[in-house]
């Protein structure tokens, strides 16, 4: 009998995702569905099969010591009176989720921040000119940042200031950001890009951030085993590394990209899984660090390798992103992204992607196993970031011979084309959108070059045909509908006259599901913000790029601060930011560092917080006293959309805007009584 039901058990159809619960992307559905029909499980079965931790995800599960981990779940029937949980050492609820918190920060810091680094080190080779692979293709970029960095543009000669050497400018810029990252002493250098109100708070509350590193390094410190106690000390220091990364070392990746392979400007392109092609050779592009692929694009549009690929029998090569890798060639090249974060093993099924190749961060280690059973080449490309399965490449990037490695992986791919087998299903769906805006690009759509100021969006603020604006970025998260929040926090933000900012995953969605296109206004806008982007033609979603990108979100908004009548520092600003289904830690930074920035800053899916209300009361409420800015989750994504427009709505009351006001057409005679 017993055998029996241990056969009966065995026998049991494992459980499996439904395809249309899971995604409202009918590319994905078509897609899981062909994964379950060939017996390959993705990420959003095993979802089903595998359920988190309860204790973990309210954030009270301390394993800093081996005598742990101790568990600290709220009693069910909540807590009455004193809340005496605590762990062996008697830590708190409070400090362990403190504790938890700090170190997603400091995790997220570091992604975004040694990413940051990578690419200030390859800019450091080329001032140096140790490459011949990589140059500047933006001065302007450079000229623009040299001076927060202490570098002099100009230098003075009889009297006279007249431009200096452009190599020395480079080369020093380069030398004193690389230092960013461990300076003995001083503080980050673009801490002053800020409005100076927000500058000045940091300085008083001794939150300005010495060097990147440090701050990282000292979360870990304060929060192993008997350190740091008092969760809101904690948060201090977790407003000093996130600020460490937002203002540092993300935004040091942003502009040193910029300056090296282009700032972005508006473009066109397309996006989801219906931009592989069958009769091309495809390949897939998939992590962070830019500095591979841009030569993977300048090798995939050789002639060399054009012909290459046709003698092959491709018609050509198609590239295609997947997350934020994705985004950088999506923003400078117009490559279309493949598809999001969880549609990274999909892209293998479709049975056409000749190579997948990524660096780091949101890479799926189950890629290998999936890649097992079609002809795809995975291609690992960084030093720190390797993968067990023998069925890896790993091809290691070395921007001294950047433009040598791409040729060998575009020819392995190439080489590839051959080997497809029977089941190839690419979906046909895709959507077109307009990609590549940038603080720049803002300025000229909503100022004109001849204003090139955010003038006219900060009137059409004030005047509220432009509710207020909002910066909706992050991942996608497996225990959430694929796009669902994404996408309904959006449409009810521009529906309600919000101008929606969007990077990372969120990017890809909103382009996915159309609203990257300027006809999208007439459709999903409220009349306000339809008449501003009918006007000057832009999309009412502009994507700024990836998740380092966050840090033009920030520019942005220190530039409307700049272009005055909206107050005199970001949390004056009628503006919000959300992370509809965040998943990473580097949400947790990216969240951190936009509320000691000011801003208002909505999580979907849940917080690791709910078994420690008072730290939650803290984040969600006193944190507004102290920045401005506060934390709150909202999983319900209009709920979510319409806390973050009664935050808009609270701001332009205390700005005196929330009035509508009568739009009088002046006459010559009116306007020359005003000037009198
Ligand atoms: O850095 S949004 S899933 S891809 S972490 Fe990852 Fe999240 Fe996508 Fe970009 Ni950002």
């Amino acid at each position: 009998m017993v055998e029996e039901e241990k056969k009966e058990k065995v026998a049991k159809p494992k459980k499996m995702a439904d395809p249309a619960a899971v995604s409202i992307d009918p590319a994905t559905q078509e897609m899981l569905a062909q994964a379950q029909k060939l017996g390959i499980d993705t990420i959003f079965d095993r979802a089903v099969t595998m359920r988190p931790c309860n204790i973990g995800m309210q954030g009270t599960c301390c394993k800093m010591c081996a005598m742990g981990p101790c568990r600290l779940p709220l009693p069910k029937a909540g807590i009455e009176g004193e809340d005496t949980r605590k762990g062996l050492c008697g830590a708190t609820a409070n400090t362990v989720a403190a504790r938890n918190f700090a170190r997603m920060v400091a995790a997220g810091t570091a992604a975004h921040s040694d990413h940051g680094r990578a690419v200030a080190e390859v800019f450091l080779s080329v001032a140096r000119k140790e490459t011949d692979d990589y140059t500047i293709k933006s001065p302007e970029r450079l000229l623009q940042i040299a001076p927060y960095f202490g570098v002099a543009t100009t230098v003075e000669v009889d009297g006279e200031q007249l431009d200096r050497d452009f190599d020395e400018i480079a080369l020093e810029v380069a030398e004193k950001a690389v230092a960013e990252w461990g300076k003995p002493e001083g503080e980050l250098c673009y801490l002053k890009r800020a409005p100076e109100p927000l500058y000045e708070r940091w300085k008083k509350l001794g939150e300005l951030p010495r060097n990147i590193d440090r701050e990282v390094v000292e979360i870990m410190h304060r929060t192993t085993m008997g350190v740091d106690q008092d969760y809101k000390n904690i948060v201090k220091q977790c407003t000093r590394c996130s600020l460490s990364d937002g203002w540092g070392g993300s935004m040091m990746a942003t502009d040193f990209q910029d300056v090296m392979f282009g700032a972005p400007s508006p473009l066109h392109s397309e996006a989801n899984l219906g931009i592989m092609k069958e009769d091309h050779v495809n390949i897939i592009v998939h992590g962070h660090e830019p500095v591979l692929s841009e030569m993977i694009v300048a090798a995939a549009q050789s002639r060399e390798m054009l012909d290459y690929a046709a003698s092959k029998g491709a018609k050509g090569i198609q590239l295609g992103g997947i997350c934020c890798t994705g985004n950088e060639m999506l923003q400078r090249h117009g490559v279309p992204p493949a598809g999001t974060f969880l549609q990274q093993e999909l892209v293998i099924i479709t049975g056409a992607c000749d190579a997948m190749v990524v660096d780091v961060q949101c890479v799926f280690q189950n890629l290998a196993n999936v890649a097992k059973c079609f002809h795809t080449k995975l291609i690992t490309t960084h030093p720190i970031a390797k993968m067990e399965q023998d069925n890896v490449i790993h091809i290691e990037f070395d921007e001294h011979h950047a433009m040598e490695d791409a040729k060998r992986i575009v020819t392995m791919a190439i080489d590839n084309f051959e080997n497809r087998g029977a089941e190839v299903m690419i979906p046909k769906h895709k959507a077109v959108q307009i990609a590549g805006f940038g603080v720049e690009s803002i300025k000229y759509h909503l100022g004109g070059t001849f204003r090139g100021s955010y003038y006219t969006l900060n009137d059409n603020i004030i005047n509220g045909r432009v509710r207020g604006v909002a910066g909706v970025v992050g991942c996608n998260n497996a225990r959430t509908r694929h796009n669902e929040a994404h996408i309904t926090v959006v449409k009810e933000l521009i529906k309600n006259d919000v101008l929606v900012l969007t990077t990372g995953c969120n990017g890809i969605a909103c382009a996915m599901h159309g609203l990257l296109t300027p006809e999208t206004a007439q459709v999903f806008c409220g009349p306000g913000l339809a008449e501003v982007c009918e006007t000057v033609g832009i999309p009412p979603v502009l994507h700024l790029g990836s998740c380092v990108d966050n840090s033009r979100i920030l520019l942005a908004a220190t530039e409307v601060v700049k272009a005055g009548g909206l107050g005199k520092d970001i949390r004056d600003l009628p503006a919000a930011g959300s992370a509809p289904e965040w998943m990473s830690e580097k949400a947790i930074a990216i969240g951190q560092y936009f509320v000691a920035s000011g801003v208002y800053t909505v999580f979907g899916y849940h917080m690791p917080l709910e078994g420690a209300p008072v730290l939650k009361d803290y984040l969600y409420k006193e944190l507004e006293n102290i920045y401005g800015g506060m934390w709150d989750c909202e999983p319900d994504p209009i709920k979510h959309a319409q806390k973050m427009i009664a935050h808009i709505d609270k701001k332009r009351k205390e700005l005196g805007i929330d009035k509508a006001r009568e739009r009088v057409l002046m006459d010559m005679a009116d306007r020359q009584a005003l000037e009198a």
